[in-house]
């Protein structure tokens, strides 16, 4: 028992940040990616070549709620399928017409800048029939599937590595805002070549306040975020722009696409370049600064939708 009155003072406080703010650069990821491409095989039910980001404050994953991964599938290999209660998204960086997912038995060609996703308990697995090896960026909600001690894996039963029933293209079969009568709207894949057109051709009343130039991927079956407990974004950083300075009790993770800036945040200069990784933790002040002569490009993911969902989120600017 504990009088309640001694926790007055650590109740009222504001929430903490969940560690410092932080930057992987895309040179030690790659070099560790090279190693594992040597090292590790993947001919095991449920294996993964991928290399997480793991903050130091947690030791476990990225930041409290979501875990960043970088994965490698070496030309002319697969991986086994397997599900899990964490919800998935892909960001491809290499990738190519014959790099696929497979979702539920569906086919998901995965080219650069492409955005597939696998939503919760649903089966997957990975193909690269192409002569290069294929990278891309893994994102999932372990963190909170943790916190909630919710997180269930399983291997897929069968012994078949290239398992998958479906050999036409997801965005052949679903495309747009069609779907089969009685069905809904299904989207797994966000093709680079209409979000890149989109993200520049934004209208400038469209802009976000805090943000700037920056997108939301969708979920066009909820007319809601891309995950109930996440959500994708990219976002252009204009030459020479900066944004306003704000926190937020949502957490984001970042990856440069293209180019280079710095991200202020908590006070300290975060200098990214093209490939680099870096957090920002919940209810920690930031802005971003492309100082440079080219526009610079951001995706990231937040456990946003989530804290909406609960009624939790707030921001501020100053
Ligand atoms: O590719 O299925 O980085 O299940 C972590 C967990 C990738 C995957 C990760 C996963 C996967
Ligand atoms: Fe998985």
């Amino acid at each position: 028992m504990k009088g309640l009155w001694v926790r007055e003072e650590e109740l009222r406080v504001e929430p903490k940040p969940f560690g410092a703010p932080r930057l992987w650069k895309w040179g030690k990821i790659r070099t560790a990616l090279e190693a594992a491409a040597r090292l590790v095989p993947t001919n095991y039910k449920g294996a993964r070549r991928a290399i997480q980001l793991v903050h130091p404050a947690l030791g476990t994953w990225t930041s409290h709620t979501l875990g960043f991964a970088v994965q490698l599938v070496k030309a002319g290999e697969s991986v086994y399928s397997h599900r899990h209660t964490a919800a998935a998204m892909r960001f491809v960086l290499q990738g190519g017409e014959g790099v696929y997912t497979i979702t539920n038995g569906e086919k998901c060609v995965m080219e650069r800048g492409d955005l597939v996703i696998q939503p919760n308990w649903g089966w997957h697995n990975h193909i690269n029939e192409t002569e290069e090896d294929a990278v891309w960026i893994d994102c999932l909600d372990v963190g909170l599937m943790h916190l909630l001690r919710t997180m269930f894996q399983e291997p897929h039963p069968s012994e078949e590595v290239r398992l998958y029933n479906s050999p036409v293209d997801n965005t052949v079969r679903n495309p747009a805002a069609l779907a089969p009568v009685g069905g809904k709207a299904k989207k797994l894949v966000y093709k680079w070549r209409e979000t890149f057109p989109a993200l520049t051709e934004m209208l400038p009343q469209d802009k976000s306040p805090f943000d700037g130039r920056c997108m939301e991927y969708l979920n066009p079956a909820t007319g809601g975020p891309t995950f109930p407990t996440f959500s994708c974004w990219i976002q252009m950083l204009e030459r020479e722009e900066e944004t306003q300075t704000h926190r937020h009790t949502a957490n984001h993770l970042y990856h440069a696409f293209q180019g280079s800036g710095t991200t202020e945040v908590d006070g300290q200069e975060i200098a990214w370049e093209e490939g680099d990784f870096f957090v920002v933790p919940n209810w920690t002040w930031h802005r971003h600064v492309n100082g440079g002569s080219q526009p610079a490009i951001l995706f990231s993911t937040t456990d946003r939708p989530l804290l909406e969902t609960l009624g939790v989120y707030r921001e501020e600017s100053r």
